[in-house]
């Protein structure tokens, strides 16, 4: 008797394939390689490929060590061969999902993985899209490619979406230990699905449907989307009140109930907060409604680098200090603090601002030594931060707030700070020359 997938899955014997291995799809092999899971990773990358192969890692979340002690064991491997997916029982998909440059979502990642799928698409197997995307894209896009297969979905192999939760950088939370949401095609696509899960997971969360979960997962990120860019406001009005906008938000979150602090900044950065919320308005649009939150909250967050660059040019004027020929030092330029990543990097906006209007701007970050910037523009390097680069600078300008910088020593050599992050708070004795966003 053939085993069943769940037989598979129960005797650990399923094998998991996980297309994209990147700061989903990397995490989530390793956990199902330290459960005694074999899986194979499939990459277009080649460089990606060696890497892992190598015992690699180059997501921040997950060690060398961890990658080294999988492949070692040969539960792990990275391949470009797709024809190894006849030996998947499950295939989880976590590809990119970006935006085109019309800013409609671009789900040509997703299809390329369905169309190998496709080809190698057998009894008992379990398909899991894990990219966050509009809602419908499961069943109107993912099933009838599948489908045309003549397997039948719920009886012959299985399809769900469960979108992934991680927070690069998150040292608390993990895979592991991120509640997961599941809606299976059926009832028993469902039920494999949560199967799937609970072997490396701790805690499984089911909905009704593929649409509900993909719902959640937009409504995760439009709330953090629509919260910042209402605290951007803020920031905005306390500006114009002469008002702390930082000094009001910390007393609002006094309050036990009823209130989440967010905070202003240069602009939203990363891979999901600026993208996913664009996913659901062009859904809707497509449906007739015009999702207001999630258009003026775009709206106010991209113009945040332009309110930087009207704040710092303010602030040298103060100084009688044209922005024309200034030497500016901006501390930070990853998207948030603590990480390396670059995409979508609001520092980057604010940057090519200064630079636009005749500034001479350096930047220093421990985590990116290089800013590759866009065509025919120079790149740029991270400086050393010495008293001296300091003391040389007409305006230092914290952009992010990463934890290694002593912002005591910086705002003692410092002639004059901009501080978008609120990152000074603590420093004493050199408030006349901070001023805060
Ligand atoms: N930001 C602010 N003010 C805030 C919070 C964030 O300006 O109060 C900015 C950050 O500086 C950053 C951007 O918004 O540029 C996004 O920040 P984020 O903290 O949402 O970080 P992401 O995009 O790396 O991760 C988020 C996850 N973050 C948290 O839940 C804390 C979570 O929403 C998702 O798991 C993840 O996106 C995803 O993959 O969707």
């Amino acid at each position: 008797m053939k085993e069943t997938l769940a037989d598979k899955l129960n005797n650990h014997t399923a094998v998991i394939g996980v297309f994209g291995l990147g700061y989903v799809g990397l995490p989530l092999a390793i956990e199902y390689c330290q459960q005694g899971f074999r899986c194979i990773g499939f990459e277009i990358s080649p460089k990606k490929i060696n890497m892992v192969n190598s015992g690699k890692s180059d997501i921040g979340d997950v060690s060398n060590a961890q990658v080294k002690s999988a492949v070692s064991k040969k539960l792990l491997k990275a391949t470009a061969d797709f024809s190894l997916l006849k030996q998947c029982d499950v295939a989880t998909i976590c590809v990119p999902t970006p935006l085109s440059k019309t800013k409609d979502p671009d789900v040509s990642f997703i299809l390329r993985a369905v169309e190998e799928l496709r080809r190698y698409l057998h009894k008992e197997m379990l398909v899991i899209l894990e990219s966050t995307t509009y809602p419908g894209t499961t069943e109107e896009l993912i099933l009838p490619i599948l489908e045309t297969t003549g397997l039948k979905v719920g009886k012959d192999f299985y399809l769900a979406f469960s979108p992934e939760r991680v927070d690069p950088g998150n040292a608390t939370y993990g895979t592991k230990n991120t509640p997961r949401v599941v809606g299976g095609h059926t009832p028993k696509c469902q039920k494999m699905a949560k199967l799937f899960y609970e072997k490396a997971i701790n805690h499984v969360h089911l909905v009704s449907s593929t649409q509900a979960a993909e719902m959640v997962k937009l409504l995760e990120n439009t709330f953090r989307s629509v919260n910042i860019g209402l605290v951007n406001e803020v920031a905005l009005m306390c500006d114009r009140l002469k008002i702390d906008a930082w000094e009001i938000i910390d007393a609002a979150s006094t309050k036990p109930f009823g209130f989440m602090p967010f905070y202003p900044g240069p602009g939203l950065g990363g891979h999901c907060i600026p993208i996913d919320p664009h996913y659901l308005s062009w859904k809707l649009k497509s449906l007739n409604y015009y999702s207001r939150f999630i258009e003026l909250a775009g709206d106010i967050n991209s113009h945040m680098p332009e309110y930087v660059f009207e704040r710092v040019t303010r602030l040298l004027n103060k100084h009688q200090k044209p922005i024309k020929g200034a030497r500016i030092v901006v501390l930070g330029v990853a998207y948030k603090r603590d990480i390396a990543d670059l995409r979508e990097s609001p520092a980057i906006d604010c940057i090519r601002l200064l630079q636009k209007q005749g500034a001479k701007v350096q930047y220093n970050d421990p985590y990116a030594p290089v800013i590759k910037m866009e065509e025919g523009e120079k790149g740029m390097h991270s400086v050393t931060l010495t008293p001296t680069l300091l003391k040389s600078a007409d305006l230092v300008v914290v952009l992010t707030d990463h934890t290694c910088y002593d912002y005591q020593w910086i705002a003692k050599n410092a002639r004059l700070i901009f501080d978008t992050r609120n990152a000074t708070k603590q420093v004493r004795g050199h408030s006349k020359k901070i001023e805060k966003l």
